[in-house]
């Protein structure tokens, strides 16, 4: 019998490719979005799948609309990817992201503790949650611990203590991915990998003629989505309901990603880049590098794409869509 998996957020970056996976590997894959007004774009990135997986309405925040799709599809696997996942604007609408992402997770767990104890629970873990943390070698890993610098990264942290306590309290399979930032082709063109690559693309077309950009020396550990998804899947399928950090172990500044960028165009970058008060935030998480050991030793994880072809993937994605109004993915 094919297993059956479960994901809210399955029309996001992550949830996407994820799907992906799982059919690759014989899932049967289900998943929720919410009602949106415009309806055209909503499913851009999962237009390819039409007809493979199935999609109904459900809402994180409607725990009737979670408990009628659970108890119906009984789901082995169920993947908790939804959230307001955007850093910076966590901080203009502080309320609502840590209503959705944390009150969102909690509804997802009662209704798993009390509708289908047998269902694996992932949650979407992130190395926001270690905010002003690094360990004395340079590196964040699992014993690392947790200063959110952001309301993002505090609802995170209640939802990651929230899946070790269910695991504990009530024996449920529930298990923390902490993942670092990771991108690809599908990452939402205001995170800043895509703004960098897409405005430099349109740019190089005369389309545009400045970048305007936040904080250029935070540094980041860039991964590649695809990848992400996989370690995902490997986590759920483990002998035992666990905790991993998902990471590249490189990091690099926001201004050495637009140098790479730039330069792969063959563009002066100081004729272009300029700095807003407009993208700058309140706090700024200012490092992240994640030491991924455990999930390599103990599940075999191993990355195919480096920080280069993931980046080289994303312009030549660009190149193919800056200028359309509908992207195709
Ligand atoms: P994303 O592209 O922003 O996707 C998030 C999805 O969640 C969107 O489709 C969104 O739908 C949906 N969603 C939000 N609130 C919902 C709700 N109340 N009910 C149902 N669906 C809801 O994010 P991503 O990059 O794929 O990331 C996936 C998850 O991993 C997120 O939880 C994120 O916080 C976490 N994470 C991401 C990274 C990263 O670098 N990408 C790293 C660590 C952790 P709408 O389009 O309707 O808003
Ligand atoms: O691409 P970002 O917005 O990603 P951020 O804030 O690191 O968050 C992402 O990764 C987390 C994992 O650590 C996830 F949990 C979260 O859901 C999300 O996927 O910003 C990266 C860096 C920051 O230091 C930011 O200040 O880029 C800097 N930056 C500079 N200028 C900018 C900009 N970020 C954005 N979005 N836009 C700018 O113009």
């Amino acid at each position: 019998m094919k297993k059956k998996a479960f994901i809210t957020g399955i029309a996001g970056q992550d949830g996407s490719y994820l799907a992906e996976h799982l059919l690759e590997n014989n899932y049967e894959v289900y998943g929720i979005i919410r009602r949106n007004s415009i309806t055209e774009h909503q499913r851009l990135r999962l237009n390819h799948l039409d007809n493979k997986i199935t999609i109904e309405y459900g809402d994180l925040l409607d725990i009737s609309s979670l408990e009628n799709k659970i108890i119906k599809i009984k789901p082995d696997e169920i993947y908790n990817l939804a959230a307001q996942s955007h850093v910076r604007v966590s901080f203009d609408i502080p309320h609502f992201t840590v209503m959705n992402n944390a009150i969102g997770a909690l509804n997802l767990f009662e209704t798993v503790k009390n509708h289908s104890k047998n269902s694996k629970i992932y949650q979407a873990s992130s190395s926001e949650m270690f905010g002003r943390c690094v360990d004395e070698d340079g590196y964040q890993r699992e014993q690392t611990r947790f200063e959110p610098t952001s309301p993002y990264g505090c609802s995170k942290v209640f939802c990651f203590n929230l899946t070790k306590h269910y695991r504990i309290a009530y024996n449920l399979f529930a298990v923390n991915g902490i993942l670092f930032n990771h991108e690809s082709p599908r990452r939402g063109s205001n995170f800043v990998t895509s703004k960098v690559v897409k405005t430099a693309v349109r740019i190089k077309n005369k389309l545009d003629d400045k970048l305007v950009l936040g904080n250029l020396d935070s540094s980041r550990d860039w991964g590649h989505s695809k990848d992400y998804v996989k370690a995902m899947n490997l986590m759920m399928n483990h002998s035992k309901p666990d905790d991993f950090v998902v990471a590249t172990g490189e990091t690099r500044t926001v201004r050495k990603l637009c140098e790479y960028v730039f330069k792969k165009l063959d563009l002066d970058m100081d004729k272009y880049i300029s700095q807003s008060e407009k993208f700058m935030r309140p706090e700024e998480l200012k490092f992240l590098c994640g030491d991924s050991s455990k999930i390599k030793k103990e599940l075999g994880w191993k990355p195919e794409y480096s920080f280069e072809s993931m980046i080289d993937e994303m312009i030549e994605f660009w190149e193919k869509n800056h200028d359309k109004n509908v992207i195709e993915y």
